[in-house]
């Protein structure tokens, strides 16, 4: 269940956040904040007065953030993440108690350095098309424009990606006036390639709608989950258009290969695809790294081409406190850093916080695992 129930106990920790919630719903406005360099620097082995251990703390404290988008632009870190807010929706399956309504940009000099929150930069108000629940964004940079793009639902409460530019990679974005044809689910992220082709692999399943995509038509009947015999759905994958704004050539699916090349079955649920895809170049392998939902892992999967197909390798992180998991990696001055989420100061699932940890393969390169 994606609902993920916690017992109702009033810990310091939570009293705490229930302060920092109600904090957090006034400053929606505000332009421009930034957090102490102390409160920013990740730490190892931190403890919260309910003893636990983290190994990171959160990068900014007075708004939640969730599924961060990193992306190295002129040689300064920038976050695209999901704004948490409480509404007070119910929770469900469909994931109804994320229901954000904006966006802000965090950026930082270095993953220890202070962190800037740049405030609203794309309001679901200001999106024409758009209805309800502004889900994990990421971005691009071309030829002097930054591209923001968002998961949001439409008028018919079918999820659709959006596009959205500025000049300047922390916004204000102003949106296309219509979602990327053929754009559904969620989960955009858009890699750039060395040879200049970006292309986006998106798609989540249950509340994400990728599995009512069986045919070109929406189809809400679809049950969330799949027969266990039945090939995972994969992710989606498109060639990104010169000008950023449509993809050039069809949406496939990618495939995910077991390491006897067989396609990873839904009944596979450690291993299979779930939401919260991202990708990175190391070596010239593509690591199509993603989430595999209700196991709460952070997996790896390799391959020779960006469109795959790829082969399972293992789990990334271990479970985050909090139901979802959802990533994104960049190289910054030669080491190698995952940005996730959890939900360290809420203790809420619908309220996450963002951290950051370094990346560390092996020789072979595969990769450590990390336990948050
Ligand atoms: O933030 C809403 C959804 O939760 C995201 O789109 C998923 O990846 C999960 O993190």
């Amino acid at each position: 269940m994606r609902t993920h129930r916690k017992a109702n106990f009033l810990t310091p920790a939570l009293l705490a956040s229930l302060a920092l919630a109600s904090a957090c719903q006034s400053n929606s406005t505000k332009t421009e904040t930034s957090t102490a360099a102390t409160d920013a620097a990740p730490k190892t082995q931190a403890g919260d007065s309910t003893g636990k251990k983290y190994l990171a703390e959160p990068l900014v404290r007075d708004i939640y953030t969730a599924d961060p988008s990193a992306h190295v632009f002129n040689g300064k870190i920038y976050i695209y993440p999901s704004h948490d807010i409480e509404t007070g929706m119910p929770e469900n399956d469909n994931g109804d108690h994320f229901a954000m309504r904006d966006y802000h940009i965090l950026s930082m000099d270095s993953p220890e350095g202070k962190v800037t929150d740049n405030g609203v930069a794309l309001d679901v108000k200001d999106v024409p098309w758009a209805k309800r629940q502004m889900w994990a964004p990421d971005a691009a940079f071309k030829n002097g424009t930054y591209y923001l793009y968002f998961p949001v639902k439409d008028k018919q409460d079918i999820f659709r990606i959006g596009v959205a530019t500025s000049k300047s990679p922390t916004g204000p974005f102003k949106a296309d006036p219509q979602p990327i044809p053929g754009s559904y689910s969620i989960d955009p992220a858009v890699f750039a390639d060395a040879d200049g082709n970006a292309y986006m692999y998106f798609g989540g399943i249950w509340g994400g709608q990728l599995q009512r995509w069986r045919t070109a038509k929406y189809d809400s009947t679809i049950a969330p989950n799949q027969p266990a015999n039945e090939v995972a759905i994969g992710p989606r994958f498109a060639r990104m258009s010169k000008d950023m704004r449509k993809f050039d050539g069809p949406v496939q699916e990618v495939k995910i290969l077991d390491e006897n090349g067989k396609p990873l079955l839904a009944g596979d649920t450690k291993k299979r695809f779930f939401e919260g895809v991202w990708m990175h170049k190391y070596n010239g392998k593509y690591y199509l790294t993603y989430s595999t939902g209700d196991t709460h892992l952070l997996v790896y999967a390799v391959g020779d081409k960006p469109e795959g197909p790829f082969t399972y390798k293992g789990v990334l992180m271990n479970p985050v406190q909090g139901w979802t998991t959802h990533h994104s990696i960049i190289e910054f001055n030669g080491k190698w850093y995952i940005f996730y989420h959890d939900t360290q100061l809420s203790n809420k699932t619908w309220l996450r916080n963002v951290k950051v940890t370094e990346l560390k393969r092996n020789a072979d390169g595969t990769i450590e695992t990390i336990n948050p």
